[in-house]
């Protein structure tokens, strides 16, 4: 099979985000990631949930799904115990994923199903005109209201580490191919991986802007072991700069590899996947 270029994945929509809005970056990592692992985009299946980042499947030449706030993680969890053979990525803004879709990640981890999350964290409500999120900076003031949060932000990388994610990663939307190295190994990876995007809203954050994460964004330490727990939580705790890169990777049974154990406890090998889902889970 001959080699996929990035363009190969382009979908024929044209995006409508705004100029230099982080999310293109995060489009553009995709492409390289999927043109890397020479994906079949029949093959693909890309999960939404809805703002800004929710229109990414649209902008892709593979199946999609744009579905409701919040609701893309079990959305996705379907696709991929349907047909299992599918490559399946899904993808959230930090509204969408960490305020109303928050209570899916626990849970997605305990199931560990294979899937790659990409949170495309703008720190704001970005569709609907910016609202405070869960990671805005304190020092947001919102477009909206001209007020500065009252709540303090979540840490989304110590809370997928806590949640025992088995693949949590900190990317930047504007480092194209270190994002795209990112994506690879999150896709390769059996389980269930986040990585957590910074990606700038020039309109409507005018605090984590890119000139603001060119000078705090630092690699997280080359001899780091992605399998140290305790470890990712220091990382994950860093106060000074932003750590980007592995926090945290360990590979326990997937969803899939849990249900073939009961379908072979059960005798039942000519069952699907779905059906063993509905008679076993
Ligand atoms: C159930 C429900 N509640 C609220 C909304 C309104 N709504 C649409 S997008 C959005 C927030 C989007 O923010 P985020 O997930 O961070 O994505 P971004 O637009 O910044 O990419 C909200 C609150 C909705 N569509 N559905
Ligand atoms: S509002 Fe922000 S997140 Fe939405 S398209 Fe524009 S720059 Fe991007």
């Amino acid at each position: 099979m001959a080699q996929r270029a990035a363009k190969d994945y382009r979908g024929s929509i044209k995006p409508i985000w705004c100029p230099g809005c982080g999310h293109y970056g995060i489009l553009s990592a995709i492409y390289q990631g999927f043109s890397n692992l020479n994906l079949n985009p029949s093959e693909v299946v890309v999960v939404s949930g809805i703002g800004c980042s929710g229109r990414l499947p649209g902008y892709l030449r593979t199946y999609g799904f744009h579905g409701v706030h919040g609701r893309a993680l079990p959305l996705a969890t379907g696709v991929k115990i349907a047909n299992p053979k599918l490559t399946v990525l899904v993808a959230g803004g930090d509204g969408d994923s960490y305020s109303i879709g928050a209570g899916h990640i626990p849970h997605a981890a305990r199931r560990n199903a294979d899937l790659t999350y990409i949170v495309m964290n703008n720190g704001v409500y970005s569709l609907t005109k910016g609202q405070h999120s869960p990671t805005s900076s304190p020092q947001l003031l919102s477009k909206q209201t001209q007020l500065r949060p009252l709540q303090d932000a979540l840490n989304p990388i110590a809370f997928a580490v806590a949640c025992d994610v088995s693949f949590v990663a900190r990317g930047y939307s504007h480092a194209r191919n270190e994002l795209a190295d990112l994506i690879i190994q999150a896709i390769q990876h059996k389980g269930f991986a986040l990585i957590d995007v910074l990606s700038p809203c020039p309109t409507f954050n005018r605090v984590q802007t890119s000139d603001f994460y060119r000078n705090n964004i630092v690699p997280i330490a080359s001899n780091h072991d992605a399998a140290d727990k305790f470890q990712a939580f220091i990382w994950a705790n860093e106060t000074g700069k932003i750590p980007v890169g592995i926090f945290y990777k360990v590979r326990k049974p997937t969803l899939q590899e849990r249900l073939e154990e009961r379908r072979i406890q059960s005798g039942r090998e000519e069952m699907s996947m779905r059906n063993l889902f509905e008679k076993f889970y």
